[in-house]
């Protein structure tokens, strides 16, 4: 962690503008305030970049911008689609206000949040390597994004002390295959599902929920998809990895 926190403050000390790239599904667990603080006492601009936009809805959507553009300038963007990375280099440019030299912005954020997608958006090639495994990016990496616009690209940080892996399993930090209890995780997505959404639930899994309770969701999803063992009762735990999987790849909007 110490490492993360030098880490941290040298891409701030090095770049002209910060970027914080947060998950629009989970704006708040995602922010780093400790980040967000360090950037703030540089004196340096930070720009709060909606990452996975296509994933939310639009209210969801707007909800977050408006809180977040009390903090600091807020773009949405959907590297998937290709949605707002055009709007992003202009807002570094608009921004930076930096003539004859390149424009160097740090691209910090939680891990998993898109960080590098977003970076390959504007840079409009994949430059930098990604994956739905967080802790993809082992390094600083410089990454050239067309005329004038160079990013760093660093590992995502997880706020000291977040060891929580429910948390950690519902925000696509640590997959399936990494996480102890993967039937208590993906009861973790399924109540946080329900919270915002539970049609989604319904309408992916083809089930009826009559009771927010998470472990009978459970049940009913293995049921429906004949997720069973031998005896014929529902097998919890292939059910609860395949729930896991398809949260963390983004197939279910909320
Ligand atoms: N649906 C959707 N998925 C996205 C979007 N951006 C990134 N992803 C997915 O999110 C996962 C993580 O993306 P990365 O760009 O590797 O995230 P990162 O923040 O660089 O991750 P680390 O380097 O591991 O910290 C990948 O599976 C991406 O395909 C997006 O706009 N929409
Ligand atoms: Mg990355």
């Amino acid at each position: 962690m110490a490492s993360y926190k030098l880490m941290v403050k040298d891409v701030i000390k090095q770049a002209d503008i910060l970027l914080e790239v947060v998950d629009a599904r989970f704006p708040d667990e995602t922010r780093n305030l400790e980040v967000e603080r360090d950037v703030k006492r540089s004196g340096k601009p930070l720009i709060i970049v909606l990452s996975k936009c296509d994933l939310v809805s639009k209210e969801t959507l707007q909800k977050a911008k408006s809180r977040l553009s009390k903090v600091a300038p807020t773009v949405f963007v959907s590297s998937k689609e290709r949605y707002g990375t055009t709007m992003l280099r202009h807002k570094i440019l608009e921004i930076a206000d930096i003539q004859g030299r390149n424009i160097l912005i740090g691209s910090l954020g939680y891990p998993n949040t898109g960080k590098s997608s977003v970076i390959n958006g504007v840079a409009g090639k994949n430059k930098a390597g990604t994956s739905s495994i967080s802790g993809h990016t082992k390094g600083v990496q410089i990454v050239k994004a067309g005329s004038r616009i160079v990013f760093i690209d660093t590992p995502g940080v997880i706020p000291f002390g977040d060891n929580d892996e429910y948390r950690q399993g519902l925000l696509g930090v640590k997959d399936a295959t990494h996480l102890n209890d993967p039937i208590g995780v993906a009861m973790k997505i399924i109540a946080h599902i329900c919270d915002n959404n539970k049609s989604v639930l319904e309408e992916f899994y083809n089930i009826e929920i009559k009771e927010n309770n998470p472990e009978k969701v459970l049940e009913l999803i293995g049921l429906k998809g004949n997720c069973l063992k031998k005896g014929g009762e529902v097998d919890e735990m292939r059910i609860a990895i395949k729930i896991i999987n398809d949260w963390q790849r983004g197939k279910m909007l909320i």
